[in-house]
């Protein structure tokens, strides 16, 4: 079987999520497309770096992401970093004739997400974004559903990513916090998964309408270089630096196809942890996904006989879409894990058959241009255009 030897930069909390789906990818996928191997991985913190090769099984470490792209051994290159170096490293890497994967969002903005788009077309490497969630089994049914037109045309939706993480006042201010570095806030870190999977279940967004907001306006100086999600507080008389991009955004949506909606982002909910849910409306029926119930999709047929219409539950498996590669009983499980080795799989499988993977760059830079959209808007509070791609 082919191997494909994997080097990846940023040993934090995605190398993880990445290097189990790197092992466990030809356990659920045989024969696999291509076998991974964990050849290099970079960090620019030594220790971290050292500690990211013993504990993720690579086979050696840098702390210079540039030796990653001159290793002419190296086929993929796996972009874990905070946003601000996603292009510098993406157009290295396709110019040095890498297939790549990279983190959401996929650049600070438009004009690096089109660079980085055209530097792969340009080298014909395979790219993907790493917008997960759209491989979720039950939003694949959703949208297997939708093509097969079960519920009509789509009349409107609405869909959240919402979190808790940063309530609290004293949560610290990591780099997710910092416009140099992650270019916005909630809307980057995990609107972004959302307006993938509505541009992927719906269509293209025309225009945007959208509100902002920034609720804790500094925060403690994140101590050490690791990117502290979770529970992280700063201690007592820690100082505190400002922050300048948003806590929250709401957005409503136009689609190209004439759909509209709403979209609410933000890591600021109390009570709500991983809250990625969509809802939406046909001619013909309706769908209903709640990430925290990932087995199931909720539907509602028009078809269904009159007293027995309503939301009834279909739970994911070996019928649906990758299922009888996944578990072999509905409902067992799908995991964050799973969704990341599902991810692998499309991209290796894209690399091995010389096709399109998707999300793809394109895509990446499609969802920076609906960003941008969003944050003019937010300024200037009125509906703005989505710009085109530029090929
Ligand atoms: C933090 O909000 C975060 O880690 C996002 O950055 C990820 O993309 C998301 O999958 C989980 O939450």
């Amino acid at each position: 079987m082919k191997k494909m030897n994997i080097g990846l930069i940023g040993a934090g909390f995605m190398a993880k999520a990445h290097s189990i789906a790197y092992a466990g990818m030809p356990m659920f996928f045989w024969p696999a497309p291509a076998l991974p191997v964990k050849k290099l991985i970079a960090d620019v913190d030594d220790p971290m770096a050292k500690e990211g090769m013993e504990k993720f099984g690579f086979e050696s470490y840098t702390t210079d992401w540039h030796d990653i792209i001159s290793n002419p051994d190296i086929d993929v290159v796996d972009i874990c970093t905070p946003n601000n170096v996603h292009a510098e490293i993406a157009i290295a890497a396709a110019n040095a004739g890498k297939h790549i994967l990279c983190e959401k969002p996929l650049s600070l903005t438009p004009q690096e997400a089109k660079e980085m788009y055209l530097a792969a077309k340009t080298n014909s490497v395979t790219t993907m974004v790493a917008f997960n969630y759209r491989k979720t089994p039950a939003v694949q049914l959703a949208k297997k559903y939708i093509d097969e037109g079960a519920i009509g045309d789509i009349l409107d939706f609405r869909g959240t990513y919402l979190q808790d993480w940063s309530a609290a006042p004293e949560s610290p201010l990591s780099w997710r916090f910092q416009k140099a570095i992650c270019g916005t806030g909630a809307l980057g870190d995990i609107g972004t998964h959302v307006v993938d999977m509505i541009r992927f279940l719906v269509g293209d967004f025309a225009s945007v309408n959208a509100r902002t907001a920034t609720y804790i306006k500094d925060r403690p100086v994140q101590e050490g270089s690791a990117d502290s999600l979770g529970n992280a507080r700063g201690s007592q008389g820690t100082p505190r630096k400002k922050v300048d991009v948003d806590d929250q955004c709401i957005f409503m949506i136009e689609c190209k196809n004439g759909a509209f909606g709403s979209i609410e982002a933000t890591r600021n909910a109390w009570g709500r942890n991983n809250y990625i849910t969509f809802e939406i409306h046909g001619s013909r029926g309706s769908l209903y996904f709640n990430y925290e119930h990932r087995d199931e999709l909720q539907v509602c047929f028009a078809d269904d006989p009159e007293d027995r219409r309503g939301f009834r539950t279909v739970y994911t498996g070996p019928n649906h879409p990758y299922g009888v590669n996944l578990w072999p009983i509905p409902a067992l499980g799908i995991g964050y894990t799973e969704t990341k080795i599902v991810e692998t799989y499309d991209f290796f499988k894209a690399i091995a058959d010389g096709t399109e993977a998707a999300p793809n760059f394109r895509d990446g830079y499609a969802v920076e241009l609906i960003s941008d959209a969003i944050i003019r808007s937010a300024q200037t509070r009125t509906w703005n255009p989505v710009d085109d791609i530029e090929e």
